[in-house]
């Protein structure tokens, strides 16, 4: 990452809004839940703004600090984070084949295979882990327009080389898009690294309170942007005033979040490799990880994010998942409390019996930021319980 010192990530975290508010002196930017702007002649709208679909103030401060963070020019919310992917999606034509990683968030896989696939758009699970395979899957025909990758990967946590992925997709005039929920522009900046457009759930980490839904893009190209700024008001998948607010206040603490996390999940990975009751463990950073040099070089941290397979198969995997206290069983990740999930049976369940499903055993810790020895306790008790 390259930060000079006046934007180190901590401070911009704090102060990438638009604050204070120059008019008021507020340290916290309004919320304006006006649906229309007044004009003063036909067309002449006062700051640009019309109609709050097409562009709105309080969305405004909010696309200005993700693209900020991300260390790009052009930001853009949208309702969800499948409502983000939607309108990359838009970006395609029939007949484009899109390569995707192999191990992805469910919903994203269900959105290319179930819905694009209609449109005549084609998505490949390739592991982008093997730049070999990449390049053969780049030059295969038809050829490839968009190179989707989620890095760590939901919820294996495998790791992509950005940078290498980026460079191949670029000289085949493919897109890169990384989805970059699990790790947060804190931890690993794909635009600097090479790729075109950089993707959220910012459901997740971005909130990090699981009290909002909603997506983020951004990139540096104002042709994509262009394009995007069109569909993300023709057919207006967009936040809500109050979501981009809530999604600013998150965005203040999302340092202090990801390293308390972090530090967390580190301690749960290493725990849960000395235990006789788990099969394996998923983590980018434990030693055994196989990406393990490219995780140092890509994330700043390894991530927040822990899974494992636990032994007795995906019935010990339920009663498990049921047993905890603090870790709620729940779908989502990403807030500043500790959720635990069966993907085969939840998240991932739409990818069952595709390349894409997932251990029945496997279950996915979100780490929160608790107190890392009570939740050791609670998982120590949910082995003893289930
Ligand atoms: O849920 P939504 O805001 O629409 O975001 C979809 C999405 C996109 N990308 C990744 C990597 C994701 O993890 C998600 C959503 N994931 C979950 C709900 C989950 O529990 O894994």
């Amino acid at each position: 990452m390259s930060e000079s010192a006046e934007d180190r990530f901590e401070t911009l975290a704090v102060h990438a809004g638009a604050t204070p508010d120059p008019a008021t002196g507020a340290v916290v930017p309004a919320i304006q839940p006006s649906t229309t702007f007044k004009q003063d002649a036909v067309g002449a709208p006062r700051q640009g703004f019309e109609y709050a679909r097409s562009d709105n103030p309080t969305r405004r401060a909010l696309e200005a600090t993700i693209a900020a963070l991300e260390g790009g020019s052009h930001g853009l919310a949208f309702a969800s984070g499948l409502a983000a992917t939607q309108n990359l999606l838009y970006l395609l034509d029939p007949g484009d084949r899109i390569l995707m990683t192999d191990d992805a968030y469910g919903g994203t896989w269900r959105l290319a295979q179930q819905v694009m696939a209609r449109y005549g758009v084609k998505t490949d699970a390739v592991d982008l882990r093997d730049l070999d395979v990449v390049d053969r899957a780049l030059r295969s025909r038809p050829s490839a327009r968009m190179v989707w990758i989620e890095t760590p990967t939901n919820p294996l946590l495998k790791v992509v080389d950005i940078a290498g992925v980026s460079r191949l997709a670029a000289s085949a005039g493919a897109l890169t898009v990384v989805d970059n929920t699990f790790a947060t522009p804190f931890l690993q900046r794909p635009l600097d690294l090479g790729a075109d457009v950089v993707l959220h759930s910012a459901t997740k980490y971005l909130g990090g309170h699981s009290d909002v839904v909603s997506g983020l893009v951004v990139t540096r190209s104002a042709q994509i942007a262009e394009r995007l700024r069109f569909t993300q008001n023709a057919a207006g998948a967009v936040p809500s005033p109050f979501d981009c607010w809530l999604l600013m206040r998150g965005i203040r603490t999302l340092a202090v979040r990801m390293e308390r996390a972090c530090a967390g999940a580190a301690r749960i990975a290493e725990w849960l490799t000395t235990r006789a009751d788990v099969e394996r463990v998923y983590y980018p950073g434990l030693p055994h990880h196989p990406q393990r040099d490219l995780v140092e070089r890509q994330m700043r941290l390894p991530g927040a994010i822990v899974s494992f397979q636990i032994r007795g198969g995906g019935q010990a995997a339920h009663r498990f998942a049921a047993a905890t206290r603090l870790f709620t069983l729940a779908e989502s990740l990403g807030a500043v409390e500790s959720l635990i999930e069966v993907p085969a049976a939840m998240t991932h369940l739409s990818v069952a019996d595709t390349r894409l499903a997932v251990p029945p055993d496997l279950i996915r810790l979100s780490v929160g930021i608790e107190h890392v020895d009570d939740l050791v306790a609670d998982l120590a008790h949910a082995f003893e319980a289930a």
